[in-house]
């Protein structure tokens, strides 16, 4: 059965008009931890590449060490997976393994 089409005469006229924009999905930057990467190389890999101050860096470069992976930022999908290999590509440049991973939120 075919419906006349409905107004909500209380509606703000925002509402009606405003077209609906979806928030682009969100990717987690994540750093592994490794045995030979230095302690200070990955502080500062945080500090230059996710802007984080040097306090925040060393509590999540302690939290990879001691966990395994530590969450960096979250980012629209072409941020995160540049970010994510500049890093391993700095580390590379500097001889060190560490390795990175991105993952949907
Ligand atoms: N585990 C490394 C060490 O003992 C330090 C390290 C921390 C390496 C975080 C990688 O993502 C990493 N030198």
């Amino acid at each position: 059965m075919t419906m006349a089409p409905t107004v909500n005469p209380g509606a703000d006229i925002a509402e009606l008009t405003r077209p609906k924009l979806e928030r682009p999905p969100m990717f987690k930057v994540l750093l592994l931890n490794d045995d030979f990467t230095p302690m200070d190389f990955v502080v500062d890999v945080l500090e230059r590449f996710f802007q984080k101050d040097a306090e925040e860096a060393t509590r999540i470069m302690l939290a990879v060490h001691q966990n395994g992976v530590g969450l960096c930022g979250v980012y629209p999908f072409e941020i995160a997976e540049t970010k994510a290999l500049q890093v391993v590509e700095h580390a590379r440049k500097n001889h060190h393994p560490l390795q990175t991973a991105i993952e949907k939120e």
